[in-house]
C-alpha cells in the first residue's frame, strides 16, 4: 500500500447551509485518537453510536452519531472517523476547528478521493466518476457515472490491457529467442490479434465518446441578424422567458447562457447580440462577444426571418457569417479556408417566423454548400411549430445514441489517452505489415499500453493528479 504521507486531515463532508445533519470527516493514523478527545470514548468499528462532542474545555458542540471505519475497511484506505451533529455552519465549523486543533490538517479538495487512489481502493477512472456522480447535471448523467464508478469502464480499458499484454508477449519473445524474422506463422497470429484489439480500441473509444456527451452535453450558440428571433428560440427551448425579446433590433446586447435537457442530454445554449455593423460601442461589444461564442459552440444555429430571406439567400446569409465582418472595416483580414470549413462544418440555418408565410411547412432538409451538409429548419418560436424536429435534430447531432444500460461516464482525457493508444497501435500495425524491425513494433506496442495505465493511473504524474484532484470538492 503506498501511504502519500501520514497526515491526518479532516474536513466538513456536507454541503454549506442549513440542514439535518453535517458530517465532518477524519482520516488518517489519528483519526481515532482526535475523536475520543472529542467524544470521550473509544469506538468500535461500523458502530453507530450516539456521543456528546466536546472542546478542550468540556463545553459541549453538539451531540450526535460517530461511525469508525478501521484501515484498510473504509473509503480512502486508513482509519476514517466520520462525526455526524446538525447541520449548521457553526456547529460544524467549531468540530473541524478542535479536530485541527487536536492535530488533523484540513484536507485539500479531493484529498479524501486521492487518498482512496493511493491506498489502491479505487482507480483513476473510478476517482473521476465520483466528481461527475457530485456533478452530474441530470439523472442519465448520474447513472452512467455510477457505472463509470462501479468500473464498467476500467473493465473495459483492463481487458485492452489484457489483449495488447498477450501480444507484446508474442513480440517480445520473437525477439528475444529468434535471430531471424518472426516466423509467418506468428507474424499471422500477432496480426490477427491486433486487429482484433483494433477493434476494441473503436468499440469503447465510440462507447467513452458517448459517455462524455452525456456529462457535458453540447454547446449550441445562437446566431444570426438582429430581430431574427434568436432570443424568443432560446426561450422557445427553454420553456421559459429568459431572455428578452423586443422587435427593436438590437435588444440582446450581452451573451446569455440557459441549460437545458433533452432525453437526459444537457444542451448548453447561449443567445447572443445580433450580428450587424453598429456605431454604438456596447452593442459592438456584444457582436464581438457574439463572434468570440461561436468558437465554443459544437453546434452553430444560424436564425434568419423566412420573412426577409428564403433558401434562395442561403449564400449570402452564410458567407457573411464566415467572412465575420461586421466592423465596418472590410480590410480586415478573411478567416483562413481551415477557419471557415470548421465553422461551415458546424452550422445550421434556422428560417423562423414561418407562421407569418401563408403555406409554408415546419420540417428539416438539407443542401450540400461547399462540400458541407447544411440542414435546413423551418420553424416559428411563437407558434413552436417545427421545434419538435429542432430538438431531435439537436440530440442527433451530438451523436447520441441512448444505449441506455451500455452508458459510462467519460472524460476529454480518456479519449485522447484511448486515441493515442490507438495511434500507436496501428503504428504497430503498420510496422508488422511492412517487415519494420520488431523492437520497433515493440515500442510501439509499449506505448499503446503507457496510454492505457495513464487512464486507470497506473502510470501516471504528479503533475496529472494534483490536475485532477484540485477539481474535486473539499471534503470528497
Ligand atoms: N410572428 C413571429 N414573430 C417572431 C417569431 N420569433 C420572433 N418573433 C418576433 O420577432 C421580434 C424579434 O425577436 P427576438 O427574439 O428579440 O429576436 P433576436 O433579436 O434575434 O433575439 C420580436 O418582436 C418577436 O416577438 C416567430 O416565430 N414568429
Ligand atoms: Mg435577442
Amino acid at each position: 500500500m503506498i501511504q502519500k504521507d501520514s497526515d491526518t486531515i479532516c474536513a466538513i463532508a456536507t454541503a454549506n447551509g442549513h440542514a439535518g445533519i453535517g458530517i465532518v470527516r477524519l482520516s488518517g493514523p489519528k483519526a481515532i485518537s482526535i475523536s475520543k478527545k472529542i467524544i470521550g470514548i473509544s469506538l468500535k468499528p461500523r458502530r453507530a453510536t450516539l456521543v456528546d462532542m466536546t472542546l478542550a474545555s468540556s463545553e459541549l458542540i453538539d451531540r450526535g452519531i460517530a461511525l469508525f471505519f478501521k484501515s484498510p475497511h473504509s473509503f480512502t484506505g486508513e482509519d476514517v472517523v466520520e462525526l455526524h451533529g446538525h447541520g449548521g455552519s457553526q456547529v460544524l465549523v467549531s468540530l473541524l476547528n478542535q479536530c485541527v486543533a487536536l492535530g488533523a490538517r484540513l484536507a485539500a479538495p479531493g484529498e479524501f478521493s486521492e487518498r482512496a487512489f493511493l491506498n489502491g481502493k479505487i482507480d483513476l477512472l473510478q476517482a473521476e466518476a465520483i466528481a461527475d456522480l457530485i456533478n452530474a447535471s441530470s439523472a442519465q448523467a448520474a447513472r452512467s457515472a455510477m457505472r463509470t464508478l462501479q468500473g464498467v469502464f476500467s473493465g473495459k480499458i483492463n481487458q485492452l490491457v489484457r489483449d495488447i499484454t498477450k501480444i507484446r508477449v508474442d513480440v517480445e519473445a520473437a525477439i528475444d529467442f529468434s535471430d531471424e524474422d518472426i516466423d509467418i506463422m506468428e507474424s499471422a497470429r500477432v496480426s490477427d490479434a491486433m486487429q482484433t484489439a483494433n477493434h476494441h480500441f473503436t468499440q469503447v473509444f465510440q462507447a467513452a465518446q458517448q459517455g462524455l456527451v452525456i456529462k457535458d452535453g453540447i454547446t449550441v450558440v445562437l446566431a444570426g441578424i438582429p430581430n431574427a428571433g434568436k432570443s424568443s428560440l432560446l426561450n422557445a427551448l427553454a420553456g421559459s422567458d429568459t431572455a428578452i425579446v423586443t422587435n427593436i433590433p438590437g435588444t440582446t446586447r450581452d451573451v446569455l447562457r440557459q441549460e437545458i435537457n433533452l432525453n437526459g442530454l444537457p444542451i448548453h445554449i447561449i443567445d447572443t447580440a445580433g450580428l450587424r455593423y453598429s456605431k454604438n460601442v456596447v452593442e459592438q461589444e456584444g457582436v464581438r462577444r457574439a463572434l468570440s461564442a461561436l468558437d465554443e459552440a459544437d453546434l452553430i444555429l444560424l436564425v434568419t426571418d423566412s420573412t426577409m430571406y428564403s433558401d434562395q439567400d442561403l449564400s449570402p446569409i452564410v458567407e457573411t457569417l464566415c467572412a465575420g465582418n461586421y466592423d465596418g472595416d472590410t480590410a480586415d483580414e478573411k478567416k483562413s479556408p481551415a477557419e471557415i470549413n470548421h465553422l461551415l462544418s458546424r452550422l445550421c440555418v434556422v428560417f423562423n417566423k414561418i407562421d407569418l408565410i401563408s403555406n409554408s411547412k415546419s420540417g428539416v432538409s438539407s443542401t450540400s454548400y461547399r462540400e458541407h451538409e447544411l440542414k435546413l429548419f423551418r420553424l416559428s418560436a411563437k407558434t413552436n411549430e417545427g421545434l419538435n424536429e429542432l430538438r431531435d435534430h439537436l440530440v442527433e447531432i451530438a451523436g447520441y445514441q441512448n444505449i441506455g444500460e451500455g452508458n459510462f461516464s467519460a472524460r476529454e482525457r480518456h479519449l485522447t489517452a484511448l486515441s493515442d493508444a490507438q495511434e500507436a497501435l496501428s503504428s504497430a500495425i503498420f510496422g508488422l505489415g511492412e517487415n519494420l524491425p520488431l523492437e520497433l513494433i515493440a515500442e510501439d506496442l509499449r506505448r499503446v499500453q503507457a496510454y492505457l495505465g495513464a487512464i486507470t493511473g497506473e502510470v501516471t504524474s504528479d503533475d496529472l493528479l494534483g490536475e485532477i484532484f484540485s477539481s474535486f470538492c473539499i471534503g470528497k
